[in-house]
């Protein structure tokens, strides 16, 4: 029986799978199939050849996948975020370390079977930076991907870990056994900011603040900020981190000169973030209610990312810089999903 050559998404109902699908619906030459522990939205399941409703630390439900399909592309975007792995940091590292564990073999298995490379799109962070204080942050300006990579979170510490992962897999997996094995992953890493969707609201993250600001603002519920009004970290708009995904899976192998690459975007203060929500809705009741122990983990964070790389190797360029992400992406479209 021939296996079905296909994309798979794990985690994809979460906010970048709900991006993600929409566009490799339109664009690919492969049918879709995902595995989340939720279930996809009506409209999203429409549009995949296969949802299975499981875990990725679910190894059985991980070999019927593989017995069933030839996969060739993985994104494998399913994680817990920086606030929630520190309520719980060993499930965290189940999901994130684990997780990914499992799904690279599983990548290495299909290799093996269909004998071609399956690329491996892995989207890391920030977090995976970890700067010692604000003197540090201040002065360092944009980081670049081998430069402060010293977490201070457990999610942090377990993306920096697995793009180490990703990287054995591809260039050095069983390095001592008589056949060359290694190559059969050809692991892709985007370090992604913030991401701001207009569609969708995220659960779990530090740099939550920005996005939650703009969707209560339009659902006209007072916010109260948990970081300070200088607090300064590097956002994206959702379209451009999909595309970014979908550029660097496109991407030529030659052309890629490293594992890892940063994407920045923009990168404005919390104030900046408010006042320019407060433009479109002048009376959003945007307070500041700072949490500490949050406010230390985004200052730890760089307030600015060096993305020469990727824009040199694939040719990144985000669409939207930090005014028209909002005049053209994310007031209109979070407006007419609110209907103020
Ligand atoms: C988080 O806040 O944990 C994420 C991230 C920056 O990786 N949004």
């Amino acid at each position: 029986m021939l296996r079905k050559p296909v994309v798979l998404i794990t985690g994809a109902s979460g906010e970048i799978g709900h991006g993600l699908i929409g566009s490799l619906a339109n664009d690919a030459d492969r049918p879709i199939i995902t595995l989340d522990v939720k279930s996809l939205a009506h409209e999203l399941g429409r549009l995949v050849a296969q949802e299975f409703i499981g875990s990725i630390l679910d190894t059985d439900l991980l070999e019927r996948i593989l017995s069933e399909y030839e996969v060739d592309t993985v994104f494998h975007l399913a994680a817990l975020l920086s606030t929630r792995s520190e309520f719980t940091p060993m499930t965290a590292h189940h999901v994130n370390v684990e997780g990914t564990m499992n799904l690279l073999e599983f990548a290495q298995k299909q290799g093996e079977s269909h004998g071609r490379p399956v690329r491996f799109l892995y989207p890391s962070s920030i977090a995976a930076y970890g700067l010692p204080d604000a003197a540090t942050k201040a002065s360092v300006g944009k980081v670049t991907e081998n430069e402060w990579t010293k977490p201070t979170t457990m999610y942090g510490c377990n993306k920096l870990y697995c793009e180490h992962m990703g990287r054995y897999y591809a260039k050095h997996y069983k390095q001592l056994a008589a056949e060359p094995l290694a190559g059969k992953v050809d692991f892709r890493c985007l370090r992604f900011p913030g991401l701001i969707s207009a569609v969708t609201v995220p659960s779990g993250g530090t740099s939550d603040y920005a996005p939650e600001m703009i969707h209560a603002a339009a659902q006209g519920k007072p916010y109260p900020c948990f970081v300070r009004p200088d607090t300064r970290i590097p956002f994206m708009a959702m379209p451009d981190g999909v595309d970014a995904l979908l550029r660097l899976a496109a991407a030529p192998k030659a052309n890629l000169a490293h594992t890892v690459y940063n994407v920045g975007a923009f990168n404005p203060s919390a104030e900046e973030v408010r006042a320019v929500v407060l433009e479109t809705f002048p009376d959003a009741e945007i307070t500041y209610q700072v949490d500490e122990k949050r406010q230390g983990i985004v200052d730890a964070w760089p307030a600015d990312v060096d993305d020469s790389a990727a824009r040199r190797d694939w040719g990144y360029t985000p669409r939207y810089d930090f005014e028209r992400a909002f005049s053209e992406y994310l007031i209109p479209t979070i407006r007419s999903r609110y209907q103020t």
